[in-house]
């Protein structure tokens, strides 16, 4: 028994989890100007393969509720991930509970927007999520999940295939 919890605990060590919040099931189908034409599901292969790169797994997800995404965070502090990439759209900009839920937990979490959104309304100036993150990228498409998942890798000592 007790070889088997530690078998799952490296295992979990070794996952990422990239989460995704409201609206962004929508990338690729609408405002492509600003978000480009990947669609999520391209987002979830770019992030498998960068991840694979490093010998880590992805736990890739996506919700338009606050509330999941407070509790895969969660999850993730559970489950000893070893990082989570987050995306949190919209609520990035609003969301008290999820810049607690990320003070709460040890786990590294790195804040990716496929826009600049710096570059656009003011309202995305501010944002909730940053001052509780790891780091920050912005601006690069959604390339921008990759840069995450590589910069992970490299401050968690991921080994890389290459
Ligand atoms: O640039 C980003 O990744 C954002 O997090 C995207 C959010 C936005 O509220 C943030 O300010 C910046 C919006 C996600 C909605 O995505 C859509 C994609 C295609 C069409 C409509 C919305």
């Amino acid at each position: 028994m007790k070889l088997r919890l530690a078998g799952q605990s490296d295992r979990m060590a070794k996952t990422i989890y990239v989460l995704n919040g409201p609206n962004l099931n929508l990338l690729g189908r609408r405002e492509p100007k600003i978000y480009g034409r990947a669609t999520l599901k391209d987002v979830e292969v770019l992030c498998r393969k960068t991840a694979a790169e490093h010998k880590l797994a992805v736990e890739f997800r996506q919700s338009n509720h606050e509330g999941q995404l407070v509790d895969w965070i969660q999850e993730a502090e559970a489950k000893k991930a070893a990082g989570i990439v987050l995306n949190p759209g919209g609520y990035t900009h609003t969301s008290v509970a999820i810049h607690d839920a990320i003070k709460a937990v040890s786990v590294p979490v790195i804040e990716v927007h496929v826009s600049n959104i710096h570059a656009r309304e003011s309202f995305r100036h501010h944002s909730y999520v940053s001052p509780v993150a790891k780091a920050m990228i912005c601006g690069f498409g959604v390339i921008g999940y990759a840069l995450a998942i590589t910069g992970l890798a490299g401050t968690i000592g991921a080994k890389s295939k290459r």
